[in-house]
């Protein structure tokens, strides 16, 4: 029986990666003294698997039962309940890529009554509540509670209101401190735990915070915490080296998604990590997003993010137009960039693998630039193994999105020449009559099919997701990089991802938590 149970989900169909959001909630929860079970998974829940689940976890005590809404689907009219790509708009055929009868297949087309329905006929006092990035689209959800933005201060608030430790009462909507900044808390000093009930095994990724935010502000970005003093959101080392220590111990985890909006935002941080990491038992890999403009200004970060032991990397390049680079944040000339890029290939080695995009559409900006970007893509000797471009997405300011996260454009998009013909369609479809040749979202879309199908595929031998899973073709990361990139892609066809997800989320998570759960339930009966 459990104060608290948060339901979430992996980041795609067939990945096999833990709602990180929800594990935060969860360890602060914790830490102040509510008991919390974390339900990863959710996109394979069904009824049966949901309501054994819930018989054993919800007790007379039980306060809430909560749902992340981060990794769930987007629900724009006339795109496809589950987008795959939601920054494309996605496709009304996109939606049959999940199990049909799982949690998120109901609640993405608003099915609700029967999940809910259940958590009050165990206990009709227990509370239900929603959060995360994506409650717009689910607030018609039959819940008691929407959580708004960042969950750690106002979620602990609502238990301790429910809880009867504080007498303040809420309203359906909490949101009085959606960016968790209340000095009620210190991110620096928190530690992100999992438990027995995670059944975490050894070669799954998991995810990490160094800091929170990010202080730059680009004008396209519409992550949620963007311009906060990040120095104020660094946490202190000894408090990673215990998460970092405690993870491996436990669970034997080794390989790391680093989630910092901007991991290199100072050297000082990069110093920091790389002398953690260096004193590890373990050699630690990750992933982590990188700006490298801030590589050229430093270089010395390069050879600090290899001792850490970096192993994959995004850069978010957007664009190679001076005027638009200037508009949007990150001004630095294109040369420069590829010079620093082609250095990080030198240092880091043929075993990482880097990625990038570039976004059509931005202001300023006409196909030359776009191209000049795909040639230096296309070129056999590009540092560059996954190259993408995307059509530049604006949400306008839609009836449907009140609590969405907004980049500059998106709120601001008419000031930069943007406009949608159709009021109802203001996400995605903008339209613009400046002297660019872009100008529409659908005529990015197509240049950007057009471009990406030209890119050189350089398949993802150390790809993090692939070696998650409990499989003895994958698990051995070092062993798959290795392999010819030939002898990969073969491997990898021949299996189909989606079943494997199923097969050993089934086997690996849910058997044992459903068995554990009855185990636990029987002794306090
Ligand atoms: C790292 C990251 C990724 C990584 C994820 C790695 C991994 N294995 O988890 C990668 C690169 C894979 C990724 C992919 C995508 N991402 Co992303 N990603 C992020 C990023 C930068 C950090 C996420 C994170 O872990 N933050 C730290 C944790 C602690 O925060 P959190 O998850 O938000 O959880 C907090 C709150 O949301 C809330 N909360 C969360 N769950 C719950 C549940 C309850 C009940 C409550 C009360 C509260 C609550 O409290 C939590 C603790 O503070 C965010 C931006 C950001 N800074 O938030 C975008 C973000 C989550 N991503 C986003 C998107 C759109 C995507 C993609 C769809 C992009 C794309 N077009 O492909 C894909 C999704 C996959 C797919 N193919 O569809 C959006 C999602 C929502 C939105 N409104 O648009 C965000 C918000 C960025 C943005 N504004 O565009 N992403
Ligand atoms: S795009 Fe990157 S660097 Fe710019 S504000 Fe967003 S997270 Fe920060």
């Amino acid at each position: 029986m459990f104060d608290v149970i948060l339901f979430t989900d992996t980041v795609d169909f067939d990945v096999k990666s833990r709602g990180y959001g929800s594990h935060r909630l969860a360890s602060h929860l914790r830490e102040n003294g509510y008991s919390c079970l974390v339900i990863d998974f959710s996109s394979i829940i069904t009824r049966n698997i949901y309501c054994e689940i819930l018989d054993k976890s919800i007790g007379p005590t039980t306060l809430a039962v909560g749902f992340s809404t981060t990794w769930m689907p987007y629900k724009f009219p006339d795109v496809g309940v589950r987008t795959r790509n939601p920054g494309e708009g996605g496709e009304k055929n996109d939606q049959t890529r999940f199990n049909e009868d799982s949690l998120i297949t109901d609640f993405s087309k608003d099915n609700y009554s029967v999940w809910i329905d259940y958590i009050k006929k165990i206990n009709p006092k227990t509370k239900t509540f929603i959060g995360g990035a994506k409650i717009d689209f689910y607030l018609n959800a039959p819940v008691d509670h929407v959580i708004v933005g960042i969950g750690e201060t106002e979620t602990l608030d609502l238990l301790d209101s429910l809880s009867g430790k504080s007498r303040r009462i809420f309203n359906r909507i909490v949101d009085h401190d959606r960016k968790a900044h209340s000095p009620v808390w210190n991110f620096r000093t928190s530690i992100t735990s999992y438990t027995d009930w995670d059944f975490i095994q050894p070669q799954e990724t998991l995810n990490l915070e160094i800091s929170r935010g990010c202080k730059f502000k680009c004008a396209y970005c519409s992550y949620p915490l963007i311009g906060q003093k990040t120095s104020d959101y660094l946490k202190h080392p000894d408090v990673i080296r215990k998460e970092l220590i405690e993870n491996y111990e436990r669970w034997g985890t080794t390989k790391y998604f680093i989630v910092d909006d901007t991991f290199n935002d100072s050297t000082e941080k990069m110093q920091m990590f790389a002398d953690i990491s260096q004193r590890l038992p373990f050699e630690m890999k990750f992933w982590c997003y990188l700006r490298a403009d801030i590589l050229a200004a430093h270089p010395e970060q390069i050879r600090l993010l290899q001792d850490a032991g970096i192993a994959e990397t995004y850069f978010g390049i957007e664009t190679f137009n001076p005027k638009t680079a200037k508009f949007i944040g990150k001004g630095m000339a294109s040369e420069r960039l590829i010079d620093t890029i082609y250095q990080c290939k030198d240092v880091w080695g043929d075993r990482s693998y880097i990625a990038a995009g570039i976004i059509i559409g931005l202001p300023y900006e006409s196909t030359d630039t776009i191209y000049k970007a795909a040639d230096f893509f296309r070129r056999n000797d590009c540092p560059i193994d996954l190259a993408n471009t995307f059509p530049l997405s604006i949400i306008g300011n839609h009836n449907l999105v009140k609590y969405m996260y907004m980049s500059e454009i998106d709120r601001n998009y008419s000031k930069y020449g943007y406009y949608f013909p159709n009021p109802e369609e203001n996400y995605f479809r903008w339209r613009k009559d400046d002297d660019t040749d872009i100008h529409s979202y659908d005529e990015a879309k197509r240049l950007s099919n057009e471009i990406n199908s030209s890119f050189k595929k350089i398949p993802y031998k150390g790809n993090f997701y692939v070696s998650s899973f409990n499989d003895d073709r994958l698990k051995d990361r070092e062993k798959n990089l290795d392999l010819s990139n030939f002898d990969y892609q073969k491997l990898i066809e021949n299996i189909n991802f989606e079943n494997l997800f199923k097969e050993t989320v089934i086997r690996d998570y849910f058997q044992p938590l459903i068995l554990k759960l009855s185990m636990h339930h029987r002794s306090i009966l």
